[in-house]
């Protein structure tokens, strides 16, 4: 739990005795630390000017402590301990006890100072994608400042010029550690609250790891063949849904930190474009889109009205990423008869299991997995299997969801008759594709030339 309440007692925890004697307590703010990977209740304002807090799913926002007009936060770049979903947890890095770090909420206008605190076994820095700063404060290692090395605390300051979403990872050995989880989501608040006004605004950074079944540290070096495609270093059944209530303005400020893009795709809804990092779009700007995208190193503002009730899945439309760990190079069986293989080859290896045969559907199939590694499709709904994993979560948009309410309401109770459901009459004629003719090589032509025209 992370709370204004907690915030000194947190700082005692993180805040280590030669931290302290070299920078000295009374000028360094607590650093708080996220304890769990729930989502946070919105963090409302209690200094500075008021603004419509976000919410991060499966994550929170950093406190900050007002310091003679200026807003000071501290970050501390360490190894975490993350898990991913319950059953699998991965070694990451991260800031103030999570990954991603926790999210920085501003006003636009504010005067920022961030302090960093290196406790990585090498250098890092922080880069504040999107922000108009002073150049030294860009945060890129070599270019911009010396990297921060271990054990050592940096300042950043800039005043957040521009209202908008934008993110923060490191620009030094970036690689590895973004590979590792280092990244974080940063809002800019209008400076007037009611321009933009939503009823619910959630906050999501894309991220993707590399971490061999039963193995807890991902593989850094890896460019295109990931195996855990995250929202927020999560993947479903562990991504929390957006919990909104029926006809609430919602808003999904998406940043993709992964090493490919991610086309996301919402159901039963459509949503616009809003915002890019460059700012937002002018609403006679905005074109209607059930599925938006995300660059690499981009992020989006998505925004629709959550006017149809149920449980909607949103969702990368890469179906890779909506799948966990589990090796992708299995020979495709389907139409192949494994009949009788199996009992032969479990003579020699005992374990082996014939897959494949009538697709790849496993829903319902209880297979033993290594340690710490999660099924490949995964999640119980209400009708069985949800042969989904990774890059997805669910948007439950329900009537008696109270403003400001954003726990789960469980699954959706459907209205009688909107089910899709078993026909046990006698099944109607099903209609063939025309002309099986046009199959045969030559015939196609011929068959389909119109009537009276003779071309050249
Ligand atoms: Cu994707």
């Amino acid at each position: 739990m992370v709370s204004r309440r907690n915030f000194f007692a947190g700082a005692a925890a993180m805040v280590g005795a030669g931290l302290v004697s070299r920078v000295g307590a009374a000028s360094l703010p607590e650093a708080v630390v996220a304890t769990g990977p729930g989502t946070q209740a919105p963090l409302a304002p209690n200094t500075g000017r008021p603004y419509n807090p976000v919410v991060t799913l499966n994550g929170w926002s950093l406190p900050w402590r007002m310091n003679r007009g200026v807003k000071e936060f501290h970050l501390v770049a360490e190894p975490v301990v993350r898990e991913i979903a319950p059953g699998m947890k991965a070694n990451l890095w991260g800031y103030n006890g999570q990954s991603p770090g926790p999210t920085i909420e501003v006003v636009e206008g504010d005067q920022v100072r961030i302090f960093v605190t290196n406790r990585l076994p090498e250098n890092t820095s922080i880069h504040w994608h999107g922000q108009r700063l002073p150049n030294g404060m860009d945060g890129v290692t070599g270019l911009t400042q010396p990297g921060i090395p271990p054990g050592k605390t940096f300042v950043y300051e800039f005043v957040a010029k521009r209202a908008g979403t934008f993110m923060y990872h490191p620009h030094g050995d970036e690689m590895v550690q973004m590979a590792m989880g280092m990244m974080g989501s940063w809002v800019t608040h209008p400076k007037n609250p009611d321009v933009m006004r939503v009823d619910r605004d959630f906050v999501l950074l894309l991220a993707a790891y590399d971490i061999e079944p039963g193995s807890f540290v991902p593989k850094v070096n890896t460019m295109l063949d990931f195996n855990l495609w995250t929202m927020n270093s999560r993947v479903f059944p562990g991504v929390d849904s957006m919990n909104v209530r029926q006809g609430d303005k919602v808003r999904m400020r998406i940043g993709n930190l992964t090493m490919t893009n991610h086309p996301m795709h919402i159901h039963g809804h459509e949503f616009v474009v809003a915002g890019t990092d460059g700012g937002w779009i002018r609403p006679e700007a905005r074109w209607p889109e059930v599925v938006a995208d995300i660059g690499v190193g981009q992020m989006r503002a998505l925004e629709f009205v959550a006017d149809e009730p149920g449980d909607w899945a949103f969702h990368c439309h890469k179906s890779h990423h909506t799948m966990n760990a589990m090796g992708h190079n299995v020979p495709t069986m389907i139409g192949v008869s494994q009949q009788g293989i199996a009992e032969k080859i479990n003579k020699l290896i005992p374990d082996y299991m014939a897959m494949g045969e009538k697709g790849g559907s496993m829903g319902g199939m209880e297979m033993p997995l290594p340690e710490n590694t999660l099924p490949m499709m995964s999640g119980d709904g209400p009708f069985g299997g949800i042969e989904m994993g990774g890059m997805m979560t669910l948007i439950k948009v329900r009537r008696d969801q109270k403003p400001g309410d954003y726990s789960d309401p469980g699954w959706y109770r459907h209205p009688k008759g909107t089910v899709a459901y078993e026909w046990t009459g006698e099944a109607p004629a099903a209609s063939k594709a025309p002309g099986d003719d046009a199959a045969k090589p030559g015939v196609e032509l011929k068959a389909r030339r119109p009537q009276g025209h003779d071309h050249h």
